[in-house]
């Protein structure tokens, strides 16, 4: 358990005194391209409480955007973290290697869909994961070609900002961006011109259809699919579609990429969204939850393919930090000690109830979607009037905030408002954090 009271209190203003101060430090010291959601500075934090420097106590429906899965400073993640720093920070794995590394890729190894032979690669971040499982793709189909979908996201490096589908704030005058990278239409039941049942009729078809006649099957090396979209809008694709894709992929000779990064390590109720849809990936990155909070990214695959690259082909001189693979271990071992993944279910059952209340009296609710505790609400101007709005969902968050609820929104359309809580935090702690999120949406509207 942690020692951070397991309590909301706000006792200034949010952000408070200090808090402003401090921005006002960032104004002055750091690059303006890297901007705060909810500019409260943070002094401690665990289960599902992060403490401010003017000692207010907000609950935490983001999770720093999935990572504290585990929760905040999370006991296991610290005793090991705390152990490790004092054996060793840093050797380098590609000069003198360790055995942590070794464990945590074998816990990837045997905790990813597929009981084939896998192997596995550390890095840094989800960017650095996705970008290298490309690569590996790449390599070993001889194939230059990456489908990625619309509402995507990858990630910030210049392959990833590819990748990504929007524009604001990720890729605007931020190109030329990196070639061969094509995208196809995304399974997106909520939007899809004729409905959902149509959706799952028709997505699998027209993104075939789409990569034969503008990319050509035999060109494409990987396609990279999140199989719950996260900075798109927590798009969930109609059923079926995700396995559709990935075999279709198996017979065309391609490298199925799954970007787990978001829905990883028991966000989704199972240990990896694709194990929901029934699929094995041929590589599946991942990072955020993996570590609780340090940072990590893993890349997994066949050991076919995984080990096509030639030695020294892949790497880096922080991946798979000694620190940060203490801490994945930490992670890991409260993942299945707690059995967080029927944890991510039983908040899904607490938070949907809910939602679908709020919608039978909101019709700017014009979709419940996600599973476990990756949820998300998408925000419209009334029923028969599916325009995004953006508006709204930016007004709910900041009522939101203003009563020490820490919350984030998303969606290409920035019209969708999303759940991801700790899954550290108390039955509690999430009702509080759903009384205020209704009275925040009912002020709003
Ligand atoms: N793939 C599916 O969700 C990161 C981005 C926040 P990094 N999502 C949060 C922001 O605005 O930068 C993400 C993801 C998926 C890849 C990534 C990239 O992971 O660790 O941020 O590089």
């Amino acid at each position: 358990m942690s020692n951070v009271p397991q309590q909301r209190l706000v006792q200034t203003a949010i952000p408070g005194p200090r808090s402003v101060e401090l921005q006002q430090r960032k104004t002055a010291a750091v690059s303006a391209g890297v901007s705060t959601g909810l500019p409260v500075y943070v002094e401690r934090a665990g289960g599902g409480i992060l403490v401010d420097v003017d000692g207010n106590q907000l609950i935490d429906f983001g999770s720093g955007i999935a990572v504290t899965t585990v929760g905040n400073a999370a006991p296991r993640v610290v005793e090991r973290v705390s152990q490790q720093v004092q054996d060793f920070t840093h050797t380098c794995f590609m000069v003198t290697p360790y055995e942590e590394y070794l464990e945590v890729a074998e816990a990837l190894n045997e905790l990813t869909p597929g009981d084939h032979e896998k192997r596995t690669a550390l890095f840094n971040s989800g960017a650095e994961a996705v970008e290298n499982a490309v690569k590996v793709a790449r390599h070993y189909t001889g194939r230059n070609a990456v489908v990625a979908f619309d509402h995507a996201y990858h990630g910030r490096t210049n392959l990833t900002m590819a990748m990504t589908a929007k524009n604001m704030p990720y890729k605007h005058r931020f190109g030329p961006f990196a070639g061969e990278v094509y995208r196809a239409p995304m399974s997106y039941p909520f939007r899809w011109p004729g409905g959902p049942a149509d959706c799952a009729k028709e997505s699998f078809d027209v993104f075939v259809q789409q990569v034969h006649a503008q990319v050509g099957e035999d060109n494409v090396a990987a396609v990279v699919l999140e199989p719950i979209q996260g900075e798109g809008g927590f798009i969930v694709p109609a059923p079926g579609f995700v396995k559709q894709v990935a075999d279709w992929c198996t017979d065309n000779g391609i490298v199925f990429i799954a970007d787990e990064v978001q829905s990883g390590f028991c966000r989704t109720g199972d240990w990896f969204a694709s194990e929901h849809e029934r699929v094995v990936p041929d590589i599946i990155a991942t990072a955020k939850g993996i570590a609780g909070g340090l940072p990590l990214a893993g890349v997994t695959g066949s050991a076919e393919i995984m080990d096509s690259v030639h030695g020294g082909g892949l790497g880096g001189t922080y991946g798979g930090n000694p620190v940060a693979c203490a801490a994945a271990l930490g992670a890991i071992q409260t993942m299945k000690e707690e059995d967080l993944c029927s944890r991510a279910k039983q908040v899904e059952a607490l938070f949907l109830p809910r939602l679908k209340r709020l919608a039978d009296t909101f019709p700017q609710i014009g979709d419940i979607r996600g599973r476990g505790a990756m949820l998300a609400v998408e925000l419209i101007h009334g029923p028969g009037d599916l325009t995004p709005n953006a508006v709204l969902t930016a007004a709910v968050n900041k009522a939101c905030h203003a009563e020490g609820l820490v919350t984030l929104t998303c969606g290409t359309f920035g019209n969708v408002f999303r759940f991801l809580p700790p899954l550290a935090a108390s039955d509690e702690l999430l009702s509080e954090g759903l009384d205020i999120f209704e009275k925040a949406f009912a002020a709003s509207v």
